[in-house]
């Protein structure tokens, strides 16, 4: 494990919702979960920034004794950097240091599994060093490997920017094509037209547990943040019998570097096209709201704010005394509180989501020509039949089906509305 000191910095002329203290805790989670061991965790705190080191020289000779003395390996901001105080504050220290948007990327580049996952993430990083490339050649290959060099690392920076833009471009005409790929399963589904479900919500607040929960999964979950990266999809039976497809997807951040965010949207397609979202909120975590707002700003960044969405209040089984629970119920008043570990109070979560599809089904009554047997198992599948008669002139049937669907129904060959 490298040796490293987090610099956690708040300047007041840039206004935070987040308190420097809560900053500086999760740049340790985050630290925790790239496998670095954290020596010193130092506090700035400044009007604004200096052009050359981002810090202070004062503080700047403090985190050198540090250096020194502990034989630290890696020095990590959690304020983005520019290049050139990057390369300022590697002279100075003659180590290595990153910040925390390439602490983020070093996590997502290995955690990433899937070969699209791979490459939205060497394109996030590719991105992100496109600008920061001068003189650092040299400089990188004789910090050799560890966090902040995975990825792309080295060996690309040290082709030229012509080189690093053509396999930007490259990746990008490769990842269309996944997204391609993805559009047509994605239409199958929806010939399926199974409603979709996604679940959403801050990194570690228990999404891939709760998909465990609900389906029998087996999603790897950690108590280390980003553990997923690729969307994985599961079919879940509500308790009227309706089928829809739940989604588990990569865990939200309060300010997610922007590279990620546009080089994951088309594993985020999922959730743009999801007709119920379930926003998963760690209950115990003492900064909840702001994970809350963090998870709705991503949600707004996406374009996706207004879709129809469920809270869960997870892990109340932590919760010792229930005024807790009582006053958090208070905050989230519409939340449904559950423990996706002990697989608590899962069934009211059941009973939330069949009321969110309910609330958009519309009842119809139909007369079928003989052929459109399909028809009536596809009203099975996807809604609820209330009576059927086969007659001789056709199956009259009477059934409430999701609204999105009214208008392809009527349209269907042999399909005539009778009320
Ligand atoms: N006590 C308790 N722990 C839980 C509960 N749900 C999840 N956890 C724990 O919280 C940690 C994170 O859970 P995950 O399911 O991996 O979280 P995630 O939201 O999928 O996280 P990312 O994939 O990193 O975005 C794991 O250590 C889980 O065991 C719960 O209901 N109660
Ligand atoms: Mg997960």
């Amino acid at each position: 494990m490298e040796k490293t000191i987090l610099v956690s910095v708040q300047l007041r002329n840039e206004n935070s919702d987040w308190p420097i203290a809560d900053l500086a805790s999760e740049m340790e989670e985050l630290a925790f979960s790239a496998g670095a061991s954290v020596v010193q965790n130092i506090i700035v705190v400044r009007d604004k920034p200096t052009p050359n080191y981002l810090i202070g020289k004062g503080k700047l000779e403090e985190i050198n004794s540090f250096v020194q003395e502990e034989e630290v390996k890696l020095v990590i901001f959690s304020h983005d950097l520019s290049g050139t105080q990057q390369r300022n504050l590697e002279r100075f220290l003659g180590i290595k240091i990153i910040d925390r948007t390439q602490l983020i990327l070093d996590i997502f580049s290995c955690r990433a599994k899937s070969p699209e996952g791979s490459m939205q993430v060497e394109l996030a990083q590719l991105e992100y060093l496109l600008p920061r490339l001068s003189g650092k050649g040299a400089e990188l290959s004789r910090l050799g490997g560890g966090i902040g060099t995975r990825g792309p690392g080295e060996q690309k920076l040290e082709t030229d920017r012509r080189q690093i833009r053509k396999r930007i471009a490259k990746l990008k005409e490769d990842l269309k094509q996944f997204s391609l790929h993805r559009q047509n399963t994605k239409k199958r589904r929806k010939d399926n037209n199974l409603p979709s479900v996604v679940l959403v919500g801050y990194t570690s607040a228990g999404k891939s547990t709760l998909l465990n929960a609900l389906t029998l999964g087996n999603q790897t979950t950690s108590d280390k943040l980003f553990t997923t990266l690729d969307t994985v999809s599961k079919s879940l039976k509500l308790a009227n019998g309706q089928l829809v497809v739940i989604s588990d997807t990569v865990g939200f951040l309060h300010q997610l570097p922007h590279h990620l965010i546009d080089a994951f949207k088309a594993t985020l397609e999922e959730t743009l096209d999801a007709d119920l979202l379930i926003h998963v909120l760690d209950a115990f975590n003492p900064q909840i709201d702001q994970h809350n707002h963090a998870v709705l700003d991503v949600l707004e960044e996406l374009g996706i704010q207004d879709k129809p969405m469920l809270t869960v209040l997870n892990k109340t089984d932590l919760f010792t005394e229930d005024n807790f629970m009582q006053s958090m119920l208070r905050d989230f008043p519409d939340a449904i509180p559950i423990s996706a570990k002990n697989k608590e109070n899962l069934d009211v979560l059941l009973i939330g989501m069949e009321k969110a599809f309910n609330g958009r089904m519309r009842d119809m009554h139909l007369l079928l020509t003989h052929k459109r047997m399909d028809l009536v198992n596809f009203f099975y599948r996807k809604g609820k039949i209330k009576n059927i008669k086969y007659k001789s002139e056709g199956i009259d049937v009477e059934l409430s089906l999701p609204e999105a669907l009214y208008e392809r129904i009527i349209a269907e060959e042999g399909v005539k509305v009778i009320c």
